[in-house]
């Protein structure tokens, strides 16, 4: 077991896991994590057999905090994928027989962690292919040979193969035949994703697409990271019909490698500030159900205190609009703070910023700190 301190606490987290099956949780689950933590289980299956893990709980800080996959020991030359954010992640089965996990937590705020369970699969079991979001699975059987349904709740349409089966791959191992179908609300297409990977399909895939349609699907990836797009079926009328693909402009990615090669896991001590107030993040919970007008929430969090505001708001404040509610319902009450998170996109705050100073009249200025965080977490 490793064991680390934190602010006075000392607490263990990690270690080697070896059985049929088991459960792994984030150190003070489901109460939140601590800061500065870096956690690594290694499961270790029987040879020849591969381990899936499920996720039954999963929230960690978005893009501060994350959950790193390695497909075998911890070694970089291993890394598969890396996990953070509040959805329920799908199932990840391993090559081989050792899966190992890495939690690593940055200087301020915490969430409820992960419960996982992990399983050990024979060569000739697919394993759960887990559920997507408003979907429903027909069938417990995963061994080879077996064939599991997907369906929609109301008011959703699958776009994917409804059927699955468990089929030997050329590599002689168990795999499903498909990916999981993913469930779209009706009368809409397009989305925005993100995530290490995922399924991008044409409405009512594999049957056919509608007339005039328009949509719109937009892949986000970390800062530096490249996104690939790899084609399993392709078909639209011919000089009629027509996807574009579309990449992000230059300077983004030229900012963003800079930002990216930052000592991301480095632990850094949390200064002890002033007053309260001074170092805050700013969330932004959007397509809530509608409650009297309001579909969002701004959390503003004291990242020192943790005390939180919420601000409700119709839809999607601009960078004007979320200035002018901070100068009104923060800053004139606890004052200025130094720095400001948020996980919006790179250029937000800066905006945020510079409404802020025309808001009280500053026309001029050599410079000014965007914190801590040079990233932001959207
Ligand atoms: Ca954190």
């Amino acid at each position: 077991m490793w064991a680390a301190t934190c602010q006075g606490f000392i607490y263990t987290c990690g270690g080697t896991l070896k059985g049929r099956n088991g459960t792994i949780e984030s150190p003070g689950f489901p109460y939140g994590y601590p800061n500065g933590a870096n956690c690594t289980w290694v499961i270790v299956a029987e040879e020849g057999n591969r381990i899936q893990i499920i996720f039954q709980s999963f929230a960690v800080e978005e893009e501060y905090d994350f959950l790193s996959l390695y497909d075998g020991h911890p070694h970089p030359a291993n890394f598969r994928t890396r996990l953070t954010g509040f959805q329920i992640p799908a199932p990840v089965t391993s090559t081989g027989s050792v899966f190992s996990l890495r939690l690593t937590s940055d200087f301020a705020v915490s969430a409820h962690g992960f419960k996982i369970y992990y399983e050990e699969l024979q060569s000739s079991s697919c394993g759960n292919p887990g559920v997507p979001p408003k979907g429903i699975l027909y069938g417990t059987r995963f061994n080879i040979g077996d064939k599991i349904r997907y369906s929609c709740v109301t008011g959703y349409v699958l776009d994917g193969h409804p059927q699955l089966t468990c089929v030997t791959n050329t590599g002689n191992t168990a795999v499903w035949d498909f990916p999981v179908p993913i469930c779209r609300a009706e009368d809409t297409c397009g989305d925005t994703l993100r995530g290490s990977s995922g399924i991008i399909s044409s409405p009512n895939f594999p049957s056919e697409y509608y007339n005039s349609a328009d949509c719109t699907w937009t892949i986000l990836a970390d800062p530096g990271d490249t996104i690939s797009i790899i084609f399993t079926d392709f078909q639209t009328e011919e000089k009629y019909d027509y996807l574009e693909v579309e990449g992000s402009e230059p300077p983004t990615i030229c900012q963003s490698k800079t930002l990216k090669t930052l000592p991301a896991s480095k632990l850094m001590p949390i200064p002890v500030p002033e007053r309260l107030w001074l170092h805050i993040a700013l969330d932004f919970v959007t397509d809530l159900p509608c409650s009297e007008g309001n579909t969002t929430i701004l959390t503003v969090v004291d990242r020192f205190s943790r005390a939180v505001r919420f601000i409700v708001f119709p839809s999607l404040p601009t960078a004007f609009q979320t200035a002018e509610t901070l100068f009104m319902q923060v800053f004139q009450i606890f004052g200025i703070p130094e720095d400001i998170l948020s996980n919006k996109g790179p250029q937000f705050m800066p905006r945020v910023w510079s409404a802020f100073l025309e808001r009280i009249g500053v026309t001029h200025i050599s410079r000014f700190t965007s914190g801590y965080h040079l990233q932001s977490n959207g």
